[in-house]
């Protein structure tokens, strides 16, 4: 094997944000790019020599070049065997599973996850930890760092590459061992071990029926393997089930707003019993019932108070955790069960020390983000399968689940909204205007509410200490309404500014109001303090959650 060592001078911008490095592809394909990224993961995650890694991608534009250099670096790196999802795919929960199965020192997965893919959008690529999980804060900054200093990287040429991901077996790089796998297999068995499959084929077998929306994403050959081969629901369940590099033109995620095809149908006329859908790598989820739309804040909460029903959960919840923008209608079930429940900024890789030192199996996020303790991601077709176990043996529709859990812990009204693709300057004096406004708010009522307390969100690892702070802005309400207003981490185009949006009413109260409804007094106050439509020109959200 020839090793070749490439000198080659920084990038100013690889510094990873929510959730690993997400450019447009033409970045990625300047000369030296992906290599100066992945040699600085190698020398700040190293010594490589020896280790395990696993690798694999959403199947979007560039995967599997981004594959090939992986190969090159990785064997020039000295490292020891590579395993690599069969056509370069795994999903985001799929990896994470795999790196844990094989004890493997990490893996990269190659994702710009919900964000659209072809030669004109995004690329992405991050770096996942022994544990599964995403790097944390203090390893992507190290990383970060490296990137601002390289000078060399190394790949070896020749040799056998490229090589072929097309066939499963094992080959030979140099001195690396490739193991090309089934990306679906061992996922599988995993879900088997923690649902009632039995109930389920049961449930599909009396005339149940779902739509399940791949987007033409990576999880496509997870649910028809899952859904249609192994729990017998009829073929034609799972649809746009093709990854494709573009994912067919749309935008992988699973939102009202771009997976409309699945939300006309589920309030259609002709409307399944239950809709769902997953993003560009399947670590989120969306639920549906016939004409009925599940919060992802009030499902997080629906799987906790439901866990007993699932064989996977019978011994027991640990705890459980939330992102700080998402509702706290999690909290009244961990309050109900006597449960402890956490707080993290946003992102999933705040989650990890929680599940390894054992103090939560349960978290999610608003952003369609559920998981557990089974790996270190969030995972969208596991959430599907939980609420599949949760109707299997409550037999109720998915609307009677979610208004019975409403009556008995309360509503948590909840919105997102986005302004999307902003100028960074616009967001950030929406972000000072905000903050300026802090010192006259406290104290004050609106609308019969009193703000107790304004701050921006700072986060101290009850793990390991490590202090994350500036997560988001937070306009506090006496009885626990929020509002928060937070600068997007994934976006590679212009800014994104959320803000999301709390009301609570207890059971007794009015449950069946439209969200935007309930939510109105909050909204406006949100717009007023922020002068956002003013100073942004908008005078609507992109999207609303
Ligand atoms: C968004 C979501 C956040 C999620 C992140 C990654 O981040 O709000 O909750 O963890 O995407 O999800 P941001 O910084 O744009 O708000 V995924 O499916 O891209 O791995
Ligand atoms: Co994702």
């Amino acid at each position: 094997m020839k090793i070749k060592t490439i000198q080659t001078i920084p990038f100013a911008d690889q510094r990873p944000g929510t959730s690993g490095l997400r450019k447009r592809v033409k970045v990625f394909r300047q000369p030296h790019y992906l290599e100066n990224f992945v040699q600085s993961v190698f020398d700040t995650v190293g010594p490589v020599e020896g280790t395990t890694l696993i690798v694999g991608g959403d199947g979007r534009f560039y995967n599997r070049e981004a594959i090939q250099t992986i190969v090159q670096m990785a064997a020039a790196n000295g490292v020891g065997r590579l395993i690599i999802g069969q056509h370069g795919l795994l999903s985001t929960p799929a990896a994470s599973h795999l790196i844990r199965l094989h004890r493997a020192h990490g893996g990269f997965i190659l994702s710009a996850s919900h964000n659209p893919g072809g030669p004109a959008h995004d690329f992405g690529i991050k770096f996942n930890m022994a544990n599964g999980g995403p790097a944390p804060e203090k390893i992507t900054e190290a990383i970060y760092a490296r990137s601002r200093e390289i000078t060399e990287y190394h790949l070896c040429e020749g040799s056998g590459t490229p090589i072929s991901l097309e066939a499963c077996g094992s080959l030979l790089v140099g001195n690396m061992i490739i193991e090309i796998v089934d990306p679906v297999e061992d996922y599988q068995a995993l879900m088997q071990s923690l649902f009632d499959f039995d109930a389920i084929r049961e449930l599909f077998g009396r005339g149940f029926r779902m739509r399940f929306d791949a987007m033409h994403a990576v999880t496509g050959p997870y649910a028809k393997a899952i859904l249609e081969d192994s729990l017998g629901a009829p073929e034609g369940t799972v649809i746009h089930a093709r990854p494709l590099e573009d994912f067919g033109g749309g935008h992988p995620d699973p939102n009202l707003t771009y997976a409309r095809s699945l939300v006309e149908c589920l309030f259609g006329d002709e409307a399944p019993d239950f809709g769902a859908a997953s993003d560009g790598d399947g670590d989120r989820n969306m639920i549906l019932g016939r004409h009925f739309f599940v919060n992802p804040c009030d499902s997080l909460a629906i799987l906790a108070a439901n866990a007993h029903r699932i064989p996977g959960y019978q011994q027991g919840l640990a705890g459980v955790a939330r992102s700080m923008p998402t509702s706290g209608a999690v909290d009244r079930v961990a309050e109900a069960l006597g449960l402890r429940c956490f707080e993290t900024p946003t992102g999933w890789k705040f989650f990890g020390n929680l599940m390894d030192s054992g103090q939560i199996t349960l978290c999610g996020e608003e952003s369609f983000g559920t998981g557990s303790s089974h790996i270190r991601e969030k995972d969208g077709l596991w959430a599907v399968l939980f609420w599949l176990n949760i109707l299997a043996s409550r037999n109720e529709s998915v609307e009677d689940v979610v208004v019975s859990h409403w009556r008995r812990f309360g509503r948590n009204y909840f919105s997102r909204h986005d302004y999307e693709d902003l100028q960074s300057e616009t967001a950030q004096e929406v972000m000072t205007k905000v903050q300026d406004s802090f010192a006259s708010l406290s104290g004050q009522k609106h609308a019969g509410r009193t703000i107790r307390v304004c701050d921006d969100f700072s986060y101290t690892d009850p793990v390991d200490g490590s202090v994350s702070k500036g997560q988001g802005l937070r306009v506090v309400f006496e009885d626990g309404s929020r509002i928060i207003f937070r600068r997007s981490g994934t976006g590679t185009h212009g800014a994104t500014l959320r803000i999301y949006l709390e009301a609570y009413v207890d059971g007794q109260g009015n449950i069946h109001m439209n969200p935007q409804e309930a939510l109105q007094d909050l909204i406006d106050l949100s717009l007023e303090i922020s002068d956002l439509h003013a100073l942004s020109g908008r005078n609507e959200p992109t999207v609303i959650t």
